[in-house]
This record gives C-alpha cells, structure tokens and sequence, in this order.
C-alpha cells in the first residue's frame, strides 16, 4: 500500500473522533520551529580567537565532520532542512559571527556581520533568532558575567546584550518576522554561598540597562532562561527560575523555560498553563536531559509529548515560540537535527489528532476511568501514517528514508572534512 492508501485508512480512524486531519495539517504547516545552529558544530562558533567551550555546559562524542566555517554549517542545515517538514527558523549565538578573518570583540558586534546569515535565510525563507554568547570568553572566565562584582566585566557583557539585541531587531527587520533574542548567562557558584542576594541584585541591575536601550520591540523580541545548576555552578545560580519569572513578569519580558533546567522530576509540560494565565507568550528550549542537563537529542518521549499537548489543547500555538536546544557529538549531527525537529514536529501533530475537548469534558465530569482508556488507546491509533503522508504532503521524506540521504551526504561531503 502506498502512504496515500495507509493514509486514507488510518484518516478514518481519528474521523471517528470528529477530528479533521486536514485542519490539523494546516495548523501544523504554520507553526515555525527555532532550530538551534549550534548543534552543527558542539556549539563552537567562528570566532577568530574560538576559546573553549565554557559555561558549565559540555558536548561529548567527536563524531566525525563537523562544519568549520559558516559555508559548512549553512550547507548541513540545508540538509537537515531538505528532510524537516515545514517553514521555520533558525537560531545563532553571537559567536557565529562572520568578521572576514578580524578580531572583532563580542561588545563590538554589529548586524553586518551577519549579514551572510540574513541573506542564507532570506534565499531559503527562514526566520533568524539569536543569542548574546556569555561564555566561551575570557571575561567569563570567573562563571560570572553580568553579576560580576567587578563593573568593568558587568559594562562588557551589558555591551554584548545590547548589540546582540540591535541586531535581532535587523532580523526582525530583514526577514519580515520578529526575531527571539534569549539571554542565557552562567552565572552561579560552585559552593555554597555566602550571600545569594548580591549577585541578583546585579544582575537586575545589569538586566535593566540592556532593557533600557531602544529596540524596536515588533522586530525584536527578549527572552531570558532560568536554569538550576550547572557544571561548576552546582551550589548556586544568580538567574534561577524564580528570579527571571519574577523578572519577566514585571518587565513585560518572555520567560524561556528549558526543558533541562529544572530538577529532575519537574517537568516543563506542566508549567505552561500556569505560566500562559500570566503572561501572554512564553519562550522554550525543548532539550532531553538524561540525569542532568545532558542537552540529548529529543525523542519522542512521554515529556515531548506532553509539551505538545499542553501547546495544542490550550489554543497556545501562537503564543508558545518553540526552540530546540540539543548538542550531541557522538552521532552525525545533520541526523541529530533531523531526528530531534522531526519528533517536535510529530509531538504537535499528535496532539492535532486527539480528541482534546472530549478528553477534557472527561475530567470535568470526573470520569477518569474513560479518559486514562482513551490516552492510552490513542497511543496505538495509527498516527504514523498521518505522520507519513503528512511528510509525502509537504515534500520530505517519509519515515526512515530520510536517513539514506544524510547517509549520503556523510559519504559525500561530511566525510571529506578534516574535522
Ligand atoms: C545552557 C542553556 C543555553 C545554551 C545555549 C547554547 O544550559 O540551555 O540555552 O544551551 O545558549
Ligand atoms: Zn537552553
């Protein structure tokens, strides 16, 4: 049987249901994925003095091929995104930054070095978003940044912040859609502190200066992502959870919850709903953390698709910006891409194709037994078939063919790199 034929038999199944495949495809077609450059090269970059990878956060594995240059990357991605159904966009960090071969300091930063990124995307219709990069340098040496106790490192990184912000704004300019300019810092201490409060108040401090500066806010959007600990910043980090929801409330910014920042058992699924009553849109960086914050691939898990039901049931698709944040250099990074946006792809899609009025009309009623029966029923519903033809629909490959293709692009291109 053809896609089209599996297709038209498992379509019948969710008709059953009232559910409209098609409705659930076109909803689906428009929701943009912020893909994360930085999974194409362990997060290096293409500074001319590259330092090593700090912030307490680690890629692992020395898979073969990694992109060198910005060229290599540009060409991996447009791989992956040859195999990843759907419009969406792509995510920098300010240290893929192309400065012709000069020493340009991230406080120096301006759009037109990026300009080779605005024009890849405006020639393949993407969307850019970025990040000011506060690690990986030598003023961040010390794990502290804009709560530094020094001013002149704080003033730097408040530099850095607000050029990277000018130039989301030039994205958002460019492209005709604003840009998500997210402010990750690895700010904390390795033991227990002897005063928690000091540095917090810094980096509020810090905070609102970078927010003062004029930045047009329909093209550019601000972001800013908690976290819980890292390596090296066990004990203590200034910008935890409570510190930015508190922040992001009061100043009209987007929390941007990473799914590998929380303890372990807390989940991101479940934040959502609570967060969305108070503020209008919320930021993600969907990432797999494997007994810490790991930054695996994302499978299609119980969490994954969670968060995409969370997103789908409460009318949030809009409201919700979903980017990925995943590092894994132990397999073809090109697959890992494709692996991981395609399976944040299927989360929504399956969330499309559940029965979510009538599941929650279940809970209202109390009838729990019916509505537990019909999670799991829905579980062995013949979603893949949507999912292929879905992928036929939009002109990618369906199911593991896609991994053929990377496979010759390995033996093509990748496997000729020295990298
Ligand atoms: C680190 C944060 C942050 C980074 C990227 C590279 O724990 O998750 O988002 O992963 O900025
Ligand atoms: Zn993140």
């Amino acid at each position: 049987m053809s896609v089209k034929e599996n297709f038209e038999v498992a379509k019948k199944q969710y008709e059953k249901w009232g559910i409209s495949v098609e409705e659930a495809f076109e909803k689906l077609k428009n929701v943009p994925i912020s893909i994360h450059c930085w999974q194409g090269d362990d997060i290096g970059g293409f500074e001319v003095d590259q330092q090593e990878l700090s912030g307490g956060i680690d890629v692992t594995g020395d898979y073969p091929g990694k992109a060198t240059t910005p060229e290599e990357l540009r060409s991996d991605l447009e791989k992956a995104l040859s195999l990843i159904p759907g419009k969406h966009k792509i995510n920098l960090h300010a240290i893929y930054a192309e400065t012709d071969g000069k020493l340009v300091d991230r406080n120096e930063l301006e759009p037109t070095h990026f300009e080779n990124w605005v024009q890849w995307a405006k020639e393949h219709d993407l969307g850019l978003d970025f990040n000011p990069t506060l690690f990986s340098h030598p003023k961040a040496a010390d794990g502290l940044t804009l709560a530094h106790p020094d001013k002149e490192i704080r003033d730097f990184w408040i530099e850095h912040c607000i050029k990277s912000r000018k130039i989301g704004e030039y994205f958002g300019k460019e492209l005709g859609q604003p840009a998500l300019t997210n402010i990750w810092i690895p700010d904390g201490y390795k033991d227990i502190p002897s005063d928690r409060l000091t540095p917090r108040k810094r980096l509020k401090e810090s905070l609102d200066e970078i927010f003062a500066a004029d930045v047009d806010e329909s093209l550019n959007i601000d972001a800013v992502e908690s976290k819980l600990f890292g390596i090296g910043s066990e004990a203590y980090v200034v910008g935890s959870h409570e510190f930015y929801m508190g922040y992001a409330l009061k100043n009209n910014k987007l929390c941007l919850l990473d799914s590998g920042h929380y303890h372990p058992t807390e989940v991101v699924s479940n934040k959502i709903s609570a967060m969305l009553l108070f503020s209008d849109r919320l930021a993600l960086h969907v990432s797999r953390p494997v007994r810490w914050d790991s930054d695996h691939v994302i499978i299609l898990d119980d969490e994954l698709r969670e968060i995409g039901l969370e997103i789908v049931r409460n009318d949030a698709l809009d409201k919700v910006m979903i980017g990925l944040d995943f590092f894994d250099a132990s397999i073809n990074r090109v697959a890992a891409w494709t692996i991981g946006t395609r399976n944040m792809i299927k989360s929504l899609l399956y969330a499309l194709l559940l029965p979510n009025d009538h599941l929650k009309q279940l809970q209202e009623t109390g009838n729990f037994t019916d509505r537990l029966a019909l999670f799991e029923e829905f579980k062995t519903y013949p979603f893949g078939a949507i999912w292929d033809y879905y992928c036929e629909q939009m002109g990618v490959p369906a199911q593991e063919k896609w991994l053929e293709e990377v496979k010759d692009y390995e033996k093509k291109v990748l496997s000729k790199r020295n990298s």
